[in-house]
């Protein structure tokens, strides 16, 4: 093989008898950047030219064939060639090019392989068009090459879904033309060039392709349906429609007017700010447990067994979670009943699952096998790491700590799953505070993606560091928090939770608080919430005295959906109507409570509810209880359902303007109480002039850019 590259260089060039091979190798997932582009480009340009070469073969070094679009250009001044530009000069080769996929192909890297004249797939490779989650649609040429190729449903299936399918499924709908055994990609691939060189004449393109386009012609529905069945992935966010109305105009329009359509489409959602917010916390995530431990360089320990402490619904799904990533857990509780009932929820768990396709059954005995069940705590002796999930009660939690210190092995690290109490409180007792930690799991634990690591003053660094790595082996996003009422989440939540209650007793109703957190973007309500959750967590009929609404619903028995009543009525499918007894209820209430009811008006209702939570974050970063405003947008986002294309509560504070959030804030604090006094952060970063993510403020429509020609720098 000839090669005549210097080291470094993005994109190498070299040739095999009468086949040039382009690697792009741009670490760490060969990102499509200018540098690329260019270095793509004139490859191309090179294998065109060369007497010697008569196919071309464009393949990626590492891990992935290509991620795509380098995401951190969007937004960026965009420069020729484009990626556009690119692929049409891939297209439009008189020599055939021949994709060969290894590792991922994604995004603008799928694209770069439609564009090529053929596709070859290692069998481990993967392919999708993950731009919905992004807040964006492939676009350059994605929506108009796939559904040639593969079918209008596959594509809205793959472009709207954003999921991505192995190499075997590749080949099955025709995306790939041939599958290469591992490791034997590249020969394999030379050979198809070889081959696909002889046939001579202008290479095929996917464009030409229109049979499965005019399959669905005689079918126009298919969109309707598909945005029918899909209406719960496309409320409120923009991409998933665009993509579609993208797809449509693949089967409606030429080609050539069908991309400028996908082009415009895109620049619409580039410049939105749905976008914005994704792109967001698509860096935000991967910034997650780094240099969180006071930047130190702590080296994580290993976590080879683990103890759960409580067969209850959180102890069950954190054994499962551990047990989801192949991690062994004694699951130990002290009464036979409760073990022998949480192991058999957890099978049910399992066997869900498998209903729905996700396990095989022999999966489900391999998971279920690395969860030990246990009687006896002294079995904790085993673990790296024990965490309790036992009854929300300081005291309980503190002796539960003492026993387990004389349990544990010496080095083993105690967690407790407390949602609010004092972590330093409970662990306080122990002979060993610096291997004390908070790990609160959300319910159900086997699928919320947060974990909040609790750390309080003393606990060493290697046990934040390992608790950090843990998370993101077992797939959660691990945000590192502070020891304080409620940490992150549930200290806004129980801000939003004041205000929600304050509100209704003021004249709205609880119906007017959901249906506005749900057409913010909500998956549902404050009060629905409430009643999912059950009333009754936290509740105790012995100090229950009436005091609030709550207190009251529970002592008539109204503990949420599982009672069939609580703030709503439940019918059997636990479908909530309201309640017309609460209302009155409330109503009573706030006469009690001598308060005159008002007209409340919607502005007013989301002002305090959000714009209250938004002041409590501020707050939570003021004292350090999160470290990046990121943090607690990921928590909002991860754990409590804020609609991600809204970025969390300081991401959507950002956009507002925060000159804009703190005269909220003030007005309301006139009205309403000193709570609303915006936090010194917020004053502090308004006399400055910053944001608290860091975020520009987009202006309201943003003016397309020029394009100019790329500079490698
Ligand atoms: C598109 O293509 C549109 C085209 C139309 C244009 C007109 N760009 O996730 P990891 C970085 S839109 C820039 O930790 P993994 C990432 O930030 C794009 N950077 O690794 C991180 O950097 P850090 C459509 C990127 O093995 C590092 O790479 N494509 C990009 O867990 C490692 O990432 C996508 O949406 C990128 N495209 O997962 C794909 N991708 O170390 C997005 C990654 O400095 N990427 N980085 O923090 C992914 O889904 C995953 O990164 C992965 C690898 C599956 C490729």
């Amino acid at each position: 093989m000839t090669n005549s590259n210097s080291r470094n260089e993005p994109v190498r060039y070299e040739v095999e008898g009468p086949v040039a091979l382009i690697t792009i190798d741009a670490p760490p997932v060969n990102a499509l950047s200018a540098e690329v582009r260019i270095g793509i480009f004139a490859s191309l340009a090179r294998a065109a030219e060369s007497q010697s070469v008569e196919a071309i073969v464009v393949t990626g070094g590492g891990r992935a064939f290509s991620a795509g679009a380098d995401i951190r250009e969007f937004g960026r001044t965009p420069c020729s060639p484009t990626l556009r530009e690119l692929l049409q000069a891939v297209e439009d080769s008189p020599k055939p090019v021949v994709a060969a996929i290894q590792g991922v192909a994604l995004g603008g890297g799928l694209e770069l392989a439609l564009a090529a004249h053929y596709r070859i797939a290692e069998t481990s490779a993967r392919c999708g068009f993950p731009e919905v989650r992004l807040g964006l649609l492939p676009g350059a040429g994605g929506t108009q090459r796939l559904p040639r190729i593969v079918g209008v449903a596959k594509a809205l299936e793959m472009i709207v879904g954003g999921g991505q399918i192995g190499a075997a499924e590749a080949l099955a709908i025709g995306l790939v033309d041939e599958i290469a055994e591992e490791r034997q990609l590249g020969p394999s691939a030379i050979r198809l060039a070889a081959r696909v060189s002889q046939l001579g004449g202008v290479p095929r393109k996917v464009r030409d392709r229109q049979d499965k386009l005019d399959k669905v012609k005689s079918d126009p529905e298919i969109f309707e349906r598909f945005r029918a069945a899909n209406a719960k992935r496309l409320r409120g966010a923009l991409s998933p429609d665009h993509c579609i109305r993208a797809i449509q105009a693949a089967v409606l329009l030429p080609f050539e007017v069908g991309m400028a359509r996908e082009r415009a489409l895109f620049d619409l959602l580039l410049a939105d700010s749905q976008s914005a917010a994704l792109r967001y916390l698509f860096f935000s995530e991967r910034q997650v447990g780094r240099s969180d431990a006071d930047g130190s360089e702590a080296n994580p320990r290993s976590v080879r067994r683990v103890a759960v402490i409580g067969a209850g619904t959180m102890g069950g799904g954190i054994a499962m979670a551990f047990a989801n990533a192949a991690i062994p857990v004694t699951l130990v509780d002290a009464e036979a009943a409760a073990l022998d009932r949480g192991l058999a929820i957890i099978r049910r768990n399992y066997e869900a699952s498998a209903a729905k396709g996700k396990l095989t059954p022999a999966q489900i005995e391999e998971r279920l096998a690395r969860i030990v069940p246990s009687l006896r705590l002294a079995d904790v002796v085993e673990a790296d790491l024990v965490i309790e999930a036992v009854f929300e009660d300081l005291a309980v939690k503190r002796d539960l700590f003492a026993q387990l210190d004389a349990l544990a092995r010496d080095d083993a690290i105690l967690a407790t799953n407390t949602s609010y109490l004092d972590v330093a409180e409970i662990g306080g007792g122990t002979a060993r505070p610096e291997r004390v930690i908070g790990l609160h799991f959300f319910s159900p634990a086997h699928v919320m993606k947060l974990l909040e690591i609790v750390r309080t003053a003393r606990t060493a660094p290697a046990v934040v560091v390992t608790a950090a790595k843990l998370a993101r082996t077992i797939g959660k996003v691990g945000i590192v928090v502070g020891n304080g009422y409620g940490f992150v989440g549930n200290r806004m939540l129980a801000v939003r939770d004041r205000e929600a209650n304050r509100l209704v007793l003021e004249g709205a109703s609880t119906g007017d608080v959901d249906r506005l957190l749900y057409d913010f973007g909500f998956p549902m309500g404050h009060f629905q919430m409430r009643d999912l959750v059950g009333l009754d967590v936290g509740w105790k009929r012995e100090t229950s005295s009436a005091s609030t609404v709550r207190e009251i619903l529970n002592e008539m028995g109204r503990h949420g959906q599982k009672a069939g009543a609580g703030y709503y009525d439940y019918d059997a499918q636990r479908r909530p109507t309201p309640s017309p007894l609460v209302a009155g209820l409330i109503e009573d209430f706030s006469a009690a409570s001598g308060i005159t009811r008002r007209p409340v008006g919607d502005t007013e209702i989301l002002d305090r509810l959000l714009l209250a939570m938004v002041n409590e974050g501020a707050n939570i970063l003021e004292e350090g209880i999160a470290t990046r405003a990121s943090d607690v947008d990921l928590v909002w986002v991860t754990g409590y359902g804020w609609p991600r294309h809204r970025g969390g509560p300081m991401f959507w504070a950002d956009q507002l303007g925060l000159a804009e959030v703190v005269r909220r804030l003030r007005a309301r604090a006139d009205r309403h109480g000193k709570e609303f006094e915006p936090s010194p952060l917020l004053e502090r970063l308004v006399a400055e002039g910053r944001s608290l993510t860091g975020a520009p403020r987009p202006a309201a429509s943003a003016p397309l850019k020029e394009e100019k020609p790329c500079t490698a720098s």
